[in-house]
């Protein structure tokens, strides 16, 4: 398994649609790999493909209690039923570092998705493994956390970080 460097917004691979996966093969399973030893590395709950700069649908998770891991592979994963009922929390994201944004969200979610040997599954979730598929499905669509803030906001923490980027390439 290869930790794979993350894709920092703004970057156009993080607000673009990524494909669907055709096959779960031995090529998707290596990527779920890779994405689960880079999310740990960060470390991070999630990690959507585009975030490693490939535009498949495919999301990995693990919120298992320290030092327990129970990853979660995900390929074409889509939510089949949602709660009414909504919550808000603070997220972040690991393609926009130290910014958190409020974002609400459906409390309960029911995702169907291919596991990694190819075979439909079905998890209903709620609380933060809730949050966090919904939070992997966007990136596979496109949209960031600062997507759910005004266009002001969105605009000055995207410049912000923009910035960031230039004094660590200047620092070498
Ligand atoms: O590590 C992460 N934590 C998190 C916290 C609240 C809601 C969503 C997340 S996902 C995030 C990792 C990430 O950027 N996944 O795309
Ligand atoms: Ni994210």
């Amino acid at each position: 398994m290869t930790i794979r460097p993350i894709v920092i917004a703004p970057d156009r691979r993080l607000k673009s649609k990524s494909a669907p996966v055709a096959q779960v093969d031995d090529g998707v399973r290596r990527l779920m790999d890779d994405m689960l030893e880079t999310m740990y590395d960060a470390p991070g709950i999630g990690l959507a493909a585009p975030q490693v700069g490939v535009l498949s649908r495919v999301v990995v998770m693990d919120l298992g209690e320290e030092g327990e891991r129970k990853p979660i592979r995900m390929a074409n994963p889509r939510i089949v039923k949602a709660s009414d009922e909504e919550a808000v929390a603070n997220e972040g994201c690991l393609s926009l570092p130290e910014i958190y944004v409020d974002v609400t969200r459906p409390v309960a979610v029911t995702a169907r998705y291919l596991d990694e040997n190819g075979q439909e599954l079905e998890i209903e979730a709620d609380g933060l493994l809730a949050r966090c598929i919904q939070h992997e499905i966007d990136h596979l669509d496109g949209v960031l956390h600062v997507d759910y803030l005004s266009a002001l906001r969105r605009k000055m923490i995207l410049r912000r970080l923009d910035k960031q980027r230039k004094v660590e390439a200047e620092a070498g």
